[in-house]
């Protein structure tokens, strides 16, 4: 163990590290944090994911379920440096609060089971982290297991996620006897001997010599195809130091050119310390990565309503700050914060700029696994938890209440899954209320409204477990009885065939102030946005009129897809109220002619249209633009569509066949299946509808052997549900 407790940790940006913890579910991400913990001397035991004890699993519906929720925010240091860490949940349904941990990171550390190697999860979280610019290194985890595998997981590293590996380490022993790694820059072993708190350093050991030699060189080779100087350097010499190396290596992680890869074994305290030092070495600090953009915002004197602005992480700069988290604990409310510039004092007054409202900064917390360590102050690329802030939301910027500025808000998903939700006898519908928005305040993944038929309260979200947890949490945490409907899931609508020159006249001259707007649209299918594959082609439908395809039509769940032109020629309609056809045919969107759900993937082109000198005006042409696409929705081919999701499930090989004939009923379309060491792993692709209960129906038919994770992959045909369009008036 190599604690701070007598270290200088700076002050400064530079010896900051905001780091996450990202992968598919079970890659031992808790466990790794948790290891971190004890090695940097936040803790003085070790806890386990299967006993309960881990400092980031602390809800109890994680120690229950054995699986990580909510993503979690604790601090450590290490060799000079303050390490902020956040374990982040590896299940789909709870992607939403990676994607908010992603929004306030610096770095990443992508952890892969040396069994599995890369898994589905893994590779959409490595895209998230991707589209956030998140620079990763990786950390193939459980090397002790049976049938590890450092090099197969180093390839389908290379394969699946498409990026060049920087393996770095060599492991010495092989599954049970896993016991430590060759540092191939320094070229010295680390042993890790059982009943050591730490490991032991020591030569290469000479069986394995010449393969330590032999990586070493690979090492270099790639990393002076990818870096000037390293090649430079390896070229006068035919090798390369481990000082160039080293940097070379942190250069090509910030960028993304290469990622460097490390191994271990969490559970048996294996490979902890060097992941500790290549974070420190090769992850960028707040002061490394671009600074923060926001908009200014209007009600200050002197400032520009909308003006982008870049904020340095300055400590002496105006403070900004992004709420990333809201949790209600025993002792009140906990916001996180990601301080992006300036710096903030206990007692201070700052101003949340979306809402408009002041708030107080009461204390300021570093989360420190068991015990929390008050701070005097935090200072820009800090992330700190507060205490005494009344109502910022998750997403809110804090800032200087004399320099306004709004950051971006991390973006929530659109959820896919809904249940009504009824309170209990004892509970009272009042109660219920206020339980929901404070799950909504906390997890803007979750949606709280009133069905306008039924009058029921539906709680929307992002699959059937999170629906499940957040029931759970208002059951145990407000005491309420709570009863709970069938999920459905959320649909929605697309064209398959559009049509052209649709007229729609809106007229009204009978007396008073008229309203006259005249357009003519076409309608048109947008092609697909995605790589997705659909799992079934729509039903035939009658000859083609517009040119547009005929494919099966996928949408990305977060695209909008909808695409709105003018073809309007000799200013026939003027600009204003082409904006007004264009907001009025956004307002058809909400509801299609299937079944009244939301319409995508489509273009709309205004094509020509007609004003009258007094009677038009803008609310006329909103009104038509509204109108006339809905009659043109009602015109053109339709098909429904549902959330699709790709399913993994591992089981034993004599219950295979009886798992696929269930995927089958539920009508999944095999894509793979693949032996693995007594077990079959298949994939495959199912409507999430028919997903509901398998969860317990996979364990009842594999006695409780079989798992399966899932991930979203977009909207797909449901077979049959489509309209051909009946030909307007
Ligand atoms: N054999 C072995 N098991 C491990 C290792 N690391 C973690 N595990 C086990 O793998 C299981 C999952 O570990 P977690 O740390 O909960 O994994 P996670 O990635 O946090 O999982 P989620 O948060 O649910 O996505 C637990 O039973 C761990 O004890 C390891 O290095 N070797
Ligand atoms: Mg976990």
């Amino acid at each position: 163990m190599r604690t701070d407790t007598h270290r200088h940790i700076t002050d400064s940006p530079t010896g900051v590290r905001n780091l996450g913890i990202l992968a598919h579910v079970d890659a031992g991400k808790t466990t790794i944090t948790e290891r971190i913990l004890y090695v940097t001397g936040a803790t003085y035991k070790r806890g386990e994911v299967h006993d309960g004890t881990t400092v980031t699993d602390f809800d109890s519906q994680e120690r229950d379920r054995g699986i990580t929720i909510f993503a979690a925010a604790v601090s450590c240091s290490w060799d000079g440096h303050r390490v902020h860490l956040i374990d982040t949940p590896g299940h789909v349904d709870f992607s939403d609060e990676v994607e908010r941990s992603l929004r306030v990171l610096d770095g990443a550390i992508a952890v892969f089971d040396a069994v599995a190697g890369v898994e589905p999860q893994s590779e959409s979280v490595w895209r998230q982290a991707d589209r956030h610019g998140v620079p990763r290194i990786a950390f193939v985890n459980k090397l002790d297991r049976a049938g590890a595998d450092l090099d197969a997981a180093v390839a389908s590293i290379r394969e699946r996620l498409r990026v060049v590996p920087l393996v770095v380490q060599l492991p010495i022993g092989r599954e049970d006897g896993f016991t430590g790694v060759v540092d191939l820059l320094r070229m010295r072993s680390l042993v890790w001997a059982a009943g050591r708190d730490t490991y032991e350093e020591g030569p290469v050991p000479d069986a394995l010599l010449e393969e330590a030699r032999r990586r070493r060189r690979l090492l270099e080779e790639a990393v002076a195809e990818l870096h000037p100087i390293a090649l430079e350097e390896f070229c006068a010499g035919s090798a390369i130091s481990a000082t160039t190396l080293a940097a070379a290596l942190r250069d090509l992680t910030r960028t993304g050119e290469g990622v460097v890869v490390l191994c271990g074994s969490a559970y048996r305290d294996r490979g902890i310390e060097p992941l500790l030092d290549a974070v420190v070495a090769y992850l960028p600090s707040p002061l490394d990565v671009p600074p923060v953009r926001g908009t200014e915002d209007g009600f200050q004197d002197g400032a520009q309503a909308g003006a982008v602005r870049e904020r340095a992480a300055d400590p002496a700069a105006p403070f900004a700050a992004l709420v990333f988290k809201v949790s209600s604990t025993a002792t009140g409310r906990l916001s996180y914060l990601r301080v992006y510039s300036g710096t903030i004092r206990k007692g201070d007054t700052v101003l949340d700029a979306g809402a408009r409202r002041t708030e107080r900064i009461g204390r300021i917390l570093h989360v420190q696994a068991d015990r929390n360590t008050e701070v005097d102050l935090a200072v820009a690329g800090d992330i700190v938890a507060v205490v005494g802030l009344k109502a910022a939301r998750t997403g809110a910027t804090l800032c200087d209440p004399s320099a306004p500025l709004v950051l971006e808000p991390p973006a929530v998903a659109d959820p896919v899954v809904s249940v009504a939700v009824e309170a209990g006898r004892s509970a009272g519908t009042g109660r219920l209320a206020s339980a929901l928005a404070r799950l909504v305040e906390e997890d803007p993944s979750l949606v709280v409204r009133t069905d306008p038929e039924s009058g029921q309260t539906v709680l929307s979200g992002m699959g059937e477990l999170h629906l499940e947890v957040a029931v759970e949490k208002i059951r145990r945490t407000h005491g309420l009885d709570v009863g709970v409907g069938r999920p459905q899931v959320a649909y929605r609508e697309t064209v398959v065939r559009g049509v052209s020159g649709l007229l729609y006249r809106h007229v009204k001259q009978d007396g008073g102030a008229g309203q006259f707007a005249h357009v003519v649209l076409d309608v048109e299918p947008l092609e697909s946005p995605g790589p997705l594959e659909p799992t079934e082609p729509p039903e035939p439908t009658e000859p083609l009129e517009s040119p547009g395809p005929l494919e099966p039509p996928d949408v990305a769940p977060d695209a909008a897809g909808f695409v709105f032109g003018s073809a309007v020629v000799g200013g026939r309609v003027p600009k204003e109220y082409v904006r007004a056809v264009e907001a009025g045919c956004r307002d058809a969107l909400a509801e299609g002619p299937l079944g009244g759900h939301p319409v995508t993937g489509l273009r709309v082109t205004l094509t020509d249209g007609a004003t009258h000198p007094k009677d038009s005006s803008e609310m006329a042409f909103r009104t038509a633009g509204r109108f006339a696409l809905r009659e043109a929705l009602r015109a053109s081919a339709m098909v429904l569509l549902e959330p699709v999701v790709e399913v993994t499930v591992t089981v034993p090989a004599d219950t295979a066949g009886g798992v696929l004939g269930d995927l089958a009923a539920r009508r999944g379309r095999v894509s793979g299946s693949a032996a693995r060491a007594g077990t079959v792993v298949i994939t495959a692709t199912v409507p999430l509808a028919e997903l509901f209960g398998y969860a317990t129906r996979l364990r009842s038919r594999t006695q409780g052997r079989g798992t399966f994770t899932t991930r979203a992959t977009g909207y797909a045909p449901v077979p049959g549900a489509v309209s051909h369009g009946t030909p307007p008036r």
